[in-house]
């Protein structure tokens, strides 16, 4: 049983990217908390594959396919949920990518492209959701940032940069929105076992390092931020914001 503060009854969270990987896993884990669930991807059909698997499971899922990059999309998107009567009290800013190529060798759209997706999503998505959250006195915003908002690693400059701004951007939220009520804070995901790591997993030697640095010896698993999660989406964080809570088995309080 547990305690009533961590409970998400009646209320629904928006998670964007969350057809699959950390996403869908956090979307799952707030769902199982009572919540309901609007999924969000660019990928219409696997959007829908990933919201009757949750609805196989009895919850209440919405699946809207736009893209957090385009902002009419966004837009529109929110537009869609008013007119459907769906009131966002939970956003999750998980959408995002990676591109990994040394700096030097970086194209300058490539750069762009992730910043775009890693950051300014978070911002356009947010600034609709608090345009809303505001009026009715209370709201939860949760960005996924990364290990990456606090240490830099060689090649993947524009994800660390985009990450380290969603940090900033959380506290920014927090000047702003806190005297409404709405708890802006960010999640920190170690090196998790997700297809965007893929090809790092697959590599014996940089397995071996994850392991090596992580004080824990391994990979997380996305099931594993589904507590967090459910804390700063729930009534229990009420006075938490601006903060974020690294899950990553020990490595970034570590050398
Ligand atoms: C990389 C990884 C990392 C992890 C995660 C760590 O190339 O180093 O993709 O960025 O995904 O963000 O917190």
């Amino acid at each position: 049983m547990s305690h009533p503060l961590f409970s998400l009854a009646g209320r629904t969270a928006l998670v964007t990217g969350s057809s699959r990987g950390l996403g869908f896993a956090i979307a799952e884990g707030l769902a199982d908390a009572g919540a309901g669930v609007v999924l969000n991807g660019v990928d219409a059909a696997r959007l829908d594959a990933s919201a009757a698997a949750l609805r196989a499971k009895g919850h209440a899922v919405q699946a809207l396919a736009f893209d957090v990059c385009d902002e009419a999309a966004v837009v529109a998107a929110f537009a869609q949920l008013d007119a459907a009567g769906i009131e966002v009290d939970i956003l999750v800013n998980n959408a995002g990518v990676q591109f990994r190529k040394p700096m030097v060798e970086l194209a300058t759209e490539d750069w762009r492209r992730v910043i775009e997706t890693n950051l300014t999503s978070a911002f356009v998505v947010g600034r609709e959701a608090a345009r809303r959250m505001i009026p009715r006195g209370r709201g939860k915003v949760i960005n996924i940032g990364s290990l990456t908002s606090e240490l830099a690693r060689a090649t993947v400059a524009p994800y660390t940069v985009a990450k380290g701004g969603i940090k900033m951007l959380t506290r920014a939220m927090t000047a702003e929105w806190a005297a409404h009520n709405i708890q802006a804070n960010a999640i920190g995901p170690g090196y998790m076992l997700t297809d965007m790591n893929q090809a790092l997993i697959d590599n014996p030697t940089f397995d071996a390092w994850v392991k090596g640095r992580t004080p824990a010896g391994r990979w997380g698993r996305p099931d594993e931020l589904i507590g967090t999660a459910v804390y700063l989406a729930s009534a229990a964080s009420n006075y938490v914001s601006g903060q974020i809570i690294y899950v990553d088995g020990g490595m970034v309080s570590v050398l």
